[in-house]
Formats: C-alpha cells, sequence, structure tokens
C-alpha cells in the first residue's frame, strides 16, 4: 500500500494547489481525507513519498504530542473565543452609551461639569458610575491576571510531561553497542543526505544505507543522532518530534511505530542549498520481514557470475564513481555519498528526491545537479555506453 503513494509531483505554489483534489478520486486515497479539507490543503506536503502528517499519528511518542496537540487546539480555541467575545461585548457595551440622546447626555457629562467646578470633577466623574460597573471592572483585571496564569501554568506542566514521555531513557544514551534485543540506529547528517547505520553489538553484523529507515513494528527504536558538517534536525511527524544533530555531539531519540506503514520525514533545520530536498523514509514491517530485510542488507553485492553482468560491474569499478561511494564486497569504499551495496532495494534516490526507478537512476547518474542543484555529487563525464553499464549494475543491487 506504501509503494501506491510513491509518485512526484511538480512542486506547486500553494495558491496554484485548489484544483489538485478534483482530480484524484477520494476512493483512491482514502487515509487522505484530513488533509483534503480546503482548510488544511495550503498546509499539506506535495505528496511525495508518503505520509507526513502530525495529525494522524502511529506510536506512543507521536501519540503524546498528538494529544497535547488536542489539548492545546482546545484550550486555544476557547481562550480565543473567550477574548473575541468579551471584545465583541466590551464594543456593544460603548456604542449602546454613545447612542444615549445629546439632551439626555450633556447634563451628566463629566467634562461639562468639570469645566465649571473649581473643587475638581474627578470624583464626581467616578461617582458618576454605577457601583456595579466598577466591581465588575475590578474582577476583569483579577480574572484577566489569574485565567491566563492558570491556564499557562497547565499548558507548561502538560508539556513538560509530554516531553518526559517522549524523551529517550537516560540509559540508552551510553549504548553505542545495543544489547541483545535493542535496535540501534545511528543516523548521520550530511549535507543533504542522511547516513543510516544499523549497530550491532557484533560489529560484522553492522550495515549501512541512506535516507531510508526500517524498523520493526511495535518495537521501541532508539536513534543516535549526529552530523558531520552542519545542524540538521530529523523530523518525522506521524512518529517522533524533532531532534536535532549537532556536530560533534551524538543526541538520541526513541521511535516506535504501532502499525506497518511508510512515513515521510524531513530535515526541519536549514542545512544549506539543498534543505528542502533532505527528506527520507520511515519504513515500519512486521518484525519477522524486518528480520529479512535486515539479513539481506547484511550481505555484501554479489559478484556476477554472468560475463556481460560482471563487465557492468567492472564499468563502475573502473568510474571514479568508487571515491565517493562503497559497495560492500567489491574494493569500492569511498564514503563521502552513500553506501550503494543495496541501492536498488531503497524507495527513493537523493533523500527522497526521485522514486527509484531504473530511469530516475539514468537521470540521476547523468546529472545529479539537474535534480538537486548544489548537491555534493557532481555530474561525471561518462560515454553513454558506461552510463548504461553502470545504471545497470546499481539497478542490480537489491
Ligand atoms: C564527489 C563525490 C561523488 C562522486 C564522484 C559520485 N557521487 Fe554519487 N553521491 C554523492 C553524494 C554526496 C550523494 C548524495 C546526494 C544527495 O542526496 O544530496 C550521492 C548520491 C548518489 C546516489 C543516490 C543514492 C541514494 O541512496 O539515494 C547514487 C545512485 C549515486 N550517487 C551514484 C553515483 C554514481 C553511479 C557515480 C559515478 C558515476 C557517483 N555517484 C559519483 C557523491 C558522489
Ligand atoms: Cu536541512
Amino acid at each position: 500500500m506504501a509503494r501506491g503513494h510513491v509518485e512526484t509531483r511538480p512542486l506547486r505554489r500553494p495558491w496554484t494547489r485548489r484544483r489538485a483534489p478534483a482530480r484524484r478520486s477520494p476512493a483512491a486515497h482514502p487515509a487522505r481525507d484530513v488533509t483534503s479539507l480546503a482548510l488544511l490543503a495550503p498546509l499539506a506536503q506535495p505528496r511525495a513519498i508518503a505520509d507526513q502528517s502530525a495529525l494522524r499519528v502511529a506510536g506512543p511518542a507521536a501519540a503524546r504530542i498528538g494529544e497535547l496537540w488536542d489539548f492545546l487546539l482546545v484550550t486555544g480555541g476557547v481562550v480565543s473565543a473567550v477574548t473575541i467575545g468579551l471584545l465583541l461585548y466590551a464594543l456593544f457595551r460603548r456604542r449602546r452609551a454613545d447612542e444615549l440622546p445629546p439632551e439626555a447626555d450633556r447634563p451628566a457629562d463629566p467634562r461639562g461639569e468639570r469645566a465649571n467646578d473649581e473643587s475638581g470633577g474627578r470624583g464626581r466623574a467616578g461617582e458618576g458610575r454605577p457601583a456595579s460597573e466598577r466591581a465588575g471592572a475590578r474582577w476583569m483585571v483579577l480574572a484577566g491576571i489569574a485565567v491566563p496564569a492558570v491556564v499557562l501554568t497547565v499548558v507548561l506542566v502538560l508539556t513538560l510531561r509530554t516531553l518526559a514521555a517522549v524523551v529517550a531513557p537516560a540509559d540508552a544514551i551510553a549504548s553505542e553497542t545495543p544489547r541483545p534485543g535493542e535496535h540501534v540506529i545511528e543516523v548521520t547528517g550530511r549535507q543533504f543526505w542522511w547516513e543510516v547505520r544499523y549497530l550491532d553489538a557484533d560489529a560484522g553484523r553492522v550495515f549501512e544505507t541512506a535516507n531510508e529507515l526500517r524498523i520493526p513494528v511495535g518495537r521501541p527504536v532508539i536513534l543516535r543522532l549526529r552530523s558531520i558538517d552542519v545542524i540538521h534536525s530529523f523530523w518525522v511527524p506521524g512518529l517522533q518530534g524533532k531532534m536535532d544533530l549537532v556536530p560533534g555531539r551524538t543526541n538520541v531519540l526513541r521511535i516506535e511505530a504501532d502499525r506497518p506503514g511508510v512515513w515521510r520525514g524531513q530535515c526541519a533545520e536549514f542545512c544549506g542549498v539543498q534543505h528542502a530536498k533532505m527528506a527520507m523514509v520511515v519504513v515500519a514491517e512486521p518484525p519477522e520481514r524486518y528480520e529479512r530485510w535486515a539479513a539481506g542488507q547484511r550481505r555484501p553485492a554479489p559478484t556476477p557470475a554472468d560475463p556481460a553482468a560482471d563487465a557492468d560491474r567492472r564499468a563502475f569499478l573502473a568510474s571514479g564513481c568508487v571515491y565517493c561511494h562503497a559497495v560492500r564486497g567489491t574494493p569500492a569504499g569511498g564514503d563521502l555519498g552513500p553506501d550503494l551495496t543495496h541501492v536498488a532495494s531503497r524507495l527513493t534516490l537523493a533523500a527522497g528526491v526521485l522514486p527509484n526507478r531504473p530511469g530516475n537512476l539514468y537521470g540521476w547518474i547523468a546529472d545529479p545537479q539537474a535534480h538537486k542543484p548544489g548537491s555534493r555529487m557532481p555530474a561525471l563525464p561518462l560515454a553513454p555506453d558506461q552510463l548504461h553499464a553502470i545504471a545497470r549494475y546499481l539497478g542490480t543491487l537489491r
């Protein structure tokens, strides 16, 4: 089902989005009803890969944040409604007083009396107001202090409680080598992609991918978040709150999905020219499927027996690609770009920019700067048959 959402659409300006809902049938995207509300449409992401809504949550952390959001929405709504109501009431009252006929108003006008009265008209002006009105004003001032104080205190307490429930446990912070049964993934922010390493107590079982996290459903997963260049921020709204990736330190976040699915995430801290195209996907699968996938990822790339396929492999190894990319099981060991050992098994290319299809792989290799101007991958001058051979080879790396 998740793959059904894999598609790119050209980025459209919010004001040109209006016609979009008419084109897709609601039956095709039953889960999309919330974002198709006209009110939310300008806020909704252009649908690229998967769900990136903070309102449709999956997992305990996102659920707690969702509850806090609901509370803040209702509280904010009530406070706004009461404030607007009082404002309208005040406007209405003022107009009633002004509407008094001038002849009835003039003798009672305090300014008129003060002008003739040497002993001072101020006291009399106050006396002119009914006692009930003065008591009402005092009450309003007190309530105007007390009510916001109470509301803000409650919001603060609930926010701190949510924060406490959402952060990773203190003992998770030290564990670079996971304990048995513990899932720890190291996510390193790079301009402009995510390096993803699945840690293991047994160093031989560690493997690396990019721009995609796979997690087993119903198991907490600890993320060790790091950066090697500038500050990035990890944010998968459907699963967790934001957490920065700061050079020189490791931040820890715990995510968990309570059902299978694909969630889209996005770097949430401006990190340079292609920040907007630094997305990722999180795929949650039943544990046994996850284990099967992980076992596949641990395997190095095979050496093809077929001579033609092996020629493609050698074309790749003879190219400049190997200075930046690693393919385990081959001499290619660069680490300036994503590990390509199983690149064909990913849902997207170049951090969510392109759905991973053979045509897009060709297009990316031929001219990465056309898809992601300013990306750290240059367009290498490749002869057409070289390009084909390399793309064919990468296409076999499932
Ligand atoms: C100077 C280093 C460098 C060279 C040389 C280079 N790449 Fe890259 N490559 C990168 C970087 C950095 C990225 C990540 C780009 C991004 O997403 O912003 C990347 C991304 C990719 C991706 C997408 C991987 C993914 O998981 O999304 C593929 C495929 C790829 N490169 C293939 C190649 C091939 C094939 C060659 C040789 C023709 C090559 N690269 C040469 C640095 C390089
Ligand atoms: Cu960024």
